[in-house]
């Protein structure tokens, strides 16, 4: 099975879209977790690709077909993370911030939630304090989870809740962020609740609803 995670973590670097649906499906069919799919294959060909983007030995448009070939990954894990007793948790409405256009982790956050049981309402990246404050008051959701991945970013996430502070919704709902650059000292100082990942994501939704 580790040459299969191996294979895997290979397809996405080499941005190979079918073949990392190919051998994500066969890991399926031979049983391995979702855990195991997206730390030992897909997330290390993923960690890879950072690395390289970051020497730049890879550029954009190569970045993008192996964030294509995650996602078509994460697409065939899906009903595992979802399989399980799945009762409603809660609401969240998910973004990534105005500016970003990173949505890979957001996805991945947004799965496991769903997986605990959770409806997520996705807006997507790129989304402003205006649309999320617009949002928020057509889904009264209990969580507005917020994710950036560039430090210029950030700063657009206590926007967002100064806005919701303006607009009288700030204490309406719980508020979430995450991302690469943001530390618990961040969320602290803007008033948020952070995680580190998509694991732990699940388990501060649980204790924001308590
Ligand atoms: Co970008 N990029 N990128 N990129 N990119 C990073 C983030 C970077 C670290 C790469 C590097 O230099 N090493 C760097 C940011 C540096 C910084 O600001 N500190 C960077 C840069 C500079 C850029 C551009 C500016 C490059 C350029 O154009 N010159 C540009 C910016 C575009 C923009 O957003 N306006 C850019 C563009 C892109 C692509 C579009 C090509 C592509 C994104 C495609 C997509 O998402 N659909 C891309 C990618 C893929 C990356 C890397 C390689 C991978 C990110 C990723 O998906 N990781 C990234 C390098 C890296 O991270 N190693 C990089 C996998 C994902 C599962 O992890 O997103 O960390 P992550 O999510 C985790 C946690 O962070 C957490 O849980 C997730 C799951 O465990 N989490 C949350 C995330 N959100 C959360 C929310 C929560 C809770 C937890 O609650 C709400």
């Amino acid at each position: 099975m580790e040459n299969l995670f191996n294979n895997i973590a290979e397809a996405v670097l080499d941005g190979d879209i079918n073949e990392t649906q190919r051998l994500t499906e066969e890991a399926v069919e031979k049983d391995a977790t979702a855990k195991e799919i997206l730390n030992q294959g897909l997330l290390k060909g993923m960690n890879e690709v950072g690395v390289l983007f970051k020497q730049g030995e890879l550029f954009v448009p190569e970045v993008l077909v192996s964030a294509k070939a995650m996602d078509t990954g994460m697409q065939v894990i899906k009903p595992l993370i979802k399989e399980g007793d799945i009762k409603k948790s809660g609401k969240c409405l998910f973004a990534t911030v105005k500016g970003d256009l990173h949505d890979i982790g957001k996805k991945l956050v947004s799965m496991m939630l769903e997986g605990a049981g959770y409806e997520v309402i996705d807006l997507g990246v790129d989304t402003s304090p205006e649309k999320i404050v617009e949002a928020v008051k057509e889904h009264q959701p209990d969580i507005l989870g917020m994710s950036a991945m560039l430090t210029t970013t950030m700063a657009n996430m206590n926007d967002t809740i100064k806005a919701l502070e303006e607009n009288g919704l700030a204490d309406k709902v719980k508020i979430m962020v995450g991302g690469a650059p943001v530390s618990p000292n961040y969320a602290e100082n803007i008033g948020a609740n952070y995680s580190s990942d998509a694991h732990s994501a699940v388990e501060l939704a649980n204790k924001l609803m308590v």
